[in-house]
């Protein structure tokens, strides 16, 4: 019997990988496509309970794709029907978001044991008929088997950096419906804006929802406009927000930001911080000093609000917030530290442990649980929080080890407010660099986790952080097409090494948004660029690609526009002197990305052997060594790539020449950015050598030295016989109190260590 059915599902199994061959995202468990076709057209019928709202869903999704004003009948004889069946009695074995689609020539059958099984099979449907307006619509006959491999498929919006109305927030909800996302993360707290109504304390929104200015272009600039700015949610449009998500299936899970980023709170009642104000709503994005203090009137005022909070919202999780909380009001509030005392709390980071647990209990009094970013792991965690990993998947892990339920939402795949391609050619966002290839490769359930641990991943989402994002056109931008890439990680059908198989579909996807007139990335057109070193030294290979097709791309070196009719790339460009390489891909005569541009410097220390002390960290290991000498200086607006970054290491660099020659002039360009916890270093020294024996000094220039010129240190020097050329740059340390990531390691940014 055992072998008997292995034998059919592999076989099923076969055949489902094999002809897998429609765009559908995320790409279904299994998928049996046959021979034959089922025409839907004008007088095909829904049969469903007439009062259904996936039946009503359906019908008016197909009117609007199509213009077929199909009929819901609850029982028929016609030639064509799509059939929404429910199981009965239901299945407990089938999970609530299962569903099977039977697809033959007279009836499409949707089966689900529940609504969100029906609903997700919808989804299903809807991809596999064109946006069009025409008279039929021919699908082929097939068996789909499905269901969601994580519980949790998550996307969040930051709705207090900037504002979005409800109409938008709804079409957010739908974006999410369409990619079988099943929760709605809404920030809705923060410094810089309180955006929810809470009837017991009116200046919440009153006071809180509005600020007297916003950061200009990047934090790191420090440049602000005084415009007034907010707007917030009232409670009855909060219940139709979530009214909105529940028929479609989704939860949402509200943020009420606490003890850090509450600035906005405490612009309204400031007797609930440590040092009674006065406060104004943050204008400053990144991350205030000023706290909730662990008082008892504040943890009243916590609880009312929250009460109010959990009438709304049905979610089994309440985001408490819990990420970046500077400890310094604490340290200096006579308050704190009695408290501390009382409870015998060691340090600030129990005493932030003790606020949380404290509030879990009233949660959980009210048949809630709490969930927060991993900084709510410090000092030990509430009995049954969950966790919201962040700063990488380490705090998710630690926690599934604590036998706590984790949502993994690491920066490095899910912070949708990095960029997603060439800095130069995205709107300005927050750092990083995310593109869809990436969010593709990512995997919620880390190696490290026994299978018992791994249960406790309930799954992941993406952040949508709003600093750099006013406008709902752009919050589209940054979503699509990562989302898609995401969804399918979260329905468990993705395999990064067919990364090309999704891209193909993911393709197919954007005649869908363009015409539902939804703004999106076309970074993957970019071309992309790799620079090697040169055999030999004295230049670099710069290689070009499309992800599209090994030719169509054309460029230029003289500065000029490339055309279709500029130099056809066909192989690596050998960049032997300084110039800009231009290129554009092009398809059939028409440009299909944007500019790819780069400044070469070519100097003497170029494609010369590095040998690095410390290995750098993170994102920001590519090309090793030869990143510091590749003739590309790192970019000090867009930190996407580029640079080598060290998180609280030194860089200790040692270039070979090759021979003894004479320098005259050296340079390195290091970055400050603050928000993204990367620092000018505390000193950096400059050395030559003859021989690799014995070093000699060149100079060395001081913290403030290196901010006067803005990281850009030029040394001139006459020195003759040099074959070895070393630098050595002070790591910054610990990152201070009042600063984003405040007792995290700093980042040292460094690129292109020039040699003439
Ligand atoms: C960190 S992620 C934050 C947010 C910022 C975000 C920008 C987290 C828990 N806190 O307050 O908006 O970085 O990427």
């Amino acid at each position: 019997m055992t072998s008997k059915f292995t034998f059919f599902f592999l076989l099923f199994f076969n055949i489902a990988f094999s002809q897998n061959s429609l765009p559908l995202i995320p790409q279904p468990k299994t998928m049996q496509i046959k021979d034959g076709n089922f025409s839907l057209k004008k007088e095909t019928l829904i049969v469903a309970d007439e009062d259904s709202f996936e039946a009503q869903y359906l019908q008016k999704a197909i009117q609007q794709q199509t213009g077929l004003q199909l009929k819901i009948v609850t029982a028929s004889k016609a030639d064509s029907k799509i059939i929404l069946k429910q199981m009965h009695p239901i299945d407990p074995y089938w999970s609530k978001e299962r569903y099977n689609i039977s697809i033959s020539p007279k009836e499409l059958i949707i089966t689900a044991s529940f609504n969100q099984g029906a609903f997700a099979a919808i989804q299903t449907l809807l991809q596999l008929i064109p946006l069009d307006k025409k008279e039929t619509f021919v699908l082929p006959c097939l068996n789909i088997h499905d269901e969601p491999k994580y519980t949790w498929r998550g996307m969040h919006l930051d709705c207090a950096r900037h504002f979005f109305s409800v109409d938008f927030v709804k079409k957010y909800i739908d974006y999410l419906a369409m990619y079988k996302f099943n929760t709605f993360h809404w920030h809705l707290t923060d410094d810089q804006g309180w955006r929810i109504e809470i009837k017991q304390y009116p200046k919440l929104t009153e006071v809180g929802a509005w600020r007297n200015g916003s950061m200009i272009g990047h934090y790191n600039e420090q440049r602000y406009d005084d415009k007034r700015y907010g707007g917030f949610y009232t409670q009855d449009q909060i219940k139709e927000v979530v009214a909105y998500a529940q028929q479609r299936h989704i939860t949402v899970v509200p943020e009420i930001e606490m003890p850090g980023h509450a600035v906005a709170a405490l612009a309204a009642y400031p007797q609930y911080s440590c040092t009674g104000g006065p406060f104004e709503v943050g204008k400053q994005w990144g991350v205030l000093d000023d706290v909730f203090c662990p008082k008892e009137e504040t943890f009243t005022f916590l609880e009312n609000i929250l009460t109010e909070v959990i009438a709304l919202f049905p979610s089994q999780y309440i985001h408490i917030g819990g990420d970046e909380c500077p400890k310094i009001r604490w340290k200096n509030c006579p308050h704190c530290q009695n408290l501390m005392k009382t409870e015998r709390l060691n340090d600030e980071h129990e005493l932030q442990s003790y606020f949380i647990q404290r509030i879990e209990k009233f949660v959980n009094a009210k048949g809630r649980k709490i969930i927060g970013w991993d900084e709510i792991l410090e000092g030990g965690l509430a009995p049954n929080a969950a966790v919201m990993s962040w700063r990488g998947t380490e705090g998710g892990i630690a926690a599934a080890k604590q036998k706590h339920y984790v949502v993994m939402s690491p920066g490095s795949h899910c912070y949708f407010d990095h960029y997603q391609g060439d800095p130069k050619n995205e709107p300005l966002a927050f750092g990083g660099y995310t593109p869809v290839e990436k969010v593709y490769s990512f995997n919620p359930t880390p190696k490290e986790l026994s299978t018992e641990e791994a249960k406790y991943i309930l799954g992941a989402q993406a952040n949508v952080w709003t600093e750099y994002i006013e406008t709902p056109k752009h919050v589209e931008y940054m979503i699509f097409p990562r989302m898609m890439a995401l969804s399918e990680v979260l329905w468990g059908t993705s395999n990064p090494e067919k990364y090309a198989d999704f891209q193909n579909r993911m393709i197919q996807h954007f005649s869908i948004l363009d015409k539902k007139a939804i703004n999106y990335s076309r970074a993957i057109f970019e071309v992309t660029a790799e620079v090697m070193p040169k055999p030999g030294g004295k230049g670099v290979l710069y290689l070009l690609k499309t992800n599209q097709s090994p030719i169509g791309i054309n460029y230029t070196t003289d500065g000029a526009q490339p055309t279709n009719q500029s130099k056809v790339y066909s192989q690596p460009l050998e960049i032997a002197k300084s110039q800009t390489i231009k290129a554009i891909y092009f398809e059939k005569g028409t440009a299909k990305s944007n500019i790819t541009e780069q400044q070469f410097h070519i100097h003497k220390a170029t494609s010369c052997l590095v040998s690095l002390q410390n290995q750098p960290n993170g994102n920001y290991t590519k090309g090793g060594g030869f990143t510091l000498v590749d003739g590309i200086k790192g970019d000090k607006a867009k930190f996407g790539q580029h640079w080598l970054g060290f998180s609280g290491t030194d860089l200790i660099a040692t270039i070979d020449l090759g021979n003894k020659q004479k320098i005259n002039r050296m340079e390195i360009g290091l970055l400050s950015s603050p928000s993204s916890w990367i620092y000018f270093p505390k000193k950096i020294t400059f050395w030559v050598s003859e021989d690799l024996m014995k070093f000699e000094e060149v100079k060395t220039f001081s913290l403030e030295e290196i901010q006067k010129c803005n990281g850009q240190i030029t040394v001139d020097c006459d020195k003759k016989n040099i074959q070895f050329v070393k630098v050595t740059v002070e790591n910054f340390g610990t990152i201070p109190d009042g600063q984003p990531g405040a007792g995290n390691k700093a980042w040292l940014f460094a690129d292109e260590i020039t040699v003439e």
